[in-house]
């Protein structure tokens, strides 16, 4: 995997696409207060560049994120797990607007596995390993994994997964629907930011729209979700996108897009 000379928290665009790099493989990535922070400056800076059109997460080839920082977490009490900043940011994760993609290598446990859960969609080298082994800890997910596995792949496997730490391999989790797109460990990160640039080749202000929508799927009842999704269909109409897209289709070329 690549930039894995320099440790940390790495970041950079490449043409439309802003590309993070969880890169402290000592720790398996370990998600700490510092790394959560990276994470979350990042993705809000990415998220308000005009430039970029999707966000990518990666971890290193072994491990996407092998969970939350056991070394911090192992001697805090009740009350001061409450009150550690550090799993309320959890929640701040998903509160962006341009697809954030999570490419996992290796593994994916624990919040880890929650990080990319909350990610819009989920591509997976051959490599990956998917698990919520947090019962092994004497604890449960605390990230979103109770709600979020039960709802993609059903509650039956859900459960076996958390109290039985049943792990998912690559195609398993393309199986149940959890990952977009398995691909092989050589060329993973090339076919990672071909899927992204099919995704920025597309109409930016759709883009986002459809994302909303889909990502309101989860919160709102059908009908409340019927409605703000046709909302925002009626709001695209007031742009040059949409213009461009039914002409180009009426005019049979391809459309050249306007918004940045
Ligand atoms: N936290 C801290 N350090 C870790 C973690 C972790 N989650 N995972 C691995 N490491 C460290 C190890 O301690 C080790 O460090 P050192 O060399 O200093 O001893 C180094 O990474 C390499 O790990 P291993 O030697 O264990 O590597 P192996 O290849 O033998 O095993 C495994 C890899 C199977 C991934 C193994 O490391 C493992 O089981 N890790 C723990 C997985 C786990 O239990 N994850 C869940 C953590 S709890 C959690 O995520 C709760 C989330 C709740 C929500 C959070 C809200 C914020």
């Amino acid at each position: 995997m690549e930039n894995e000379r320099n440790e940390g928290f790495l970041v950079r665009i490449e043409g439309p696409i802003g590309v993070m790099t969880m890169n402290k493989p000592a720790s398996l990535n370990a998600l700490d207060a510092g790394m959560l922070d990276d994470l979350l400056q990042a993705i809000k800076r990415l998220d308000n560049d005009p430039v970029v059109r999707v966000l990518l997460l990666f971890g290193t080839e072994k491990a996407f994120a092998a969970g939350a920082d056991i070394h911090s977490m192992a001697p805090m009490t009740q009350q001061q797990i409450r009150a550690d900043g550090f799993i309320q940011k959890f929640g701040e994760i998903g509160q962006h607007n341009k697809p954030l993609i999570a490419c996992v290598s290796g593994y994916a446990l624990g919040g880890g596995f929650e990080v990319a859960l909350a990610c819009d969609m989920i591509l997976a080298c051959e490599t990956a390993i998917f698990g919520l082994p947090e019962i092994n800890l004497g604890v449960i997910p605390g990230g979103g994994g109770t709600q979020r596995l039960a709802r993609q792949i059903g509650k039956a496997l859900a459960t076996e997964m958390i109290l039985a730490d049943r792990k998912l391999d690559a195609s398993e989790a393309a199986r149940l629907g959890v990952v977009n797109r398995v691909y092989p460990k050589d060329t993973f990160v090339q076919q990672c930011m071909e899927f992204a640039n099919k995704i920025a080749g597309k109409p930016i202000d759709a883009v986002v729209a459809a994302r909303s929508a889909i990502v309101q799927s989860d919160e709102l009842p059908l009908k409340s979700g019927l409605d703000y999704e046709r909302d925002l269909f009626y709001a695209l109409f007031d742009t040059d996108d949409q213009k461009e897209g039914m002409r180009a289709f009426l005019e049979k070329r391809k459309p050249a897009w306007i918004s940045k």
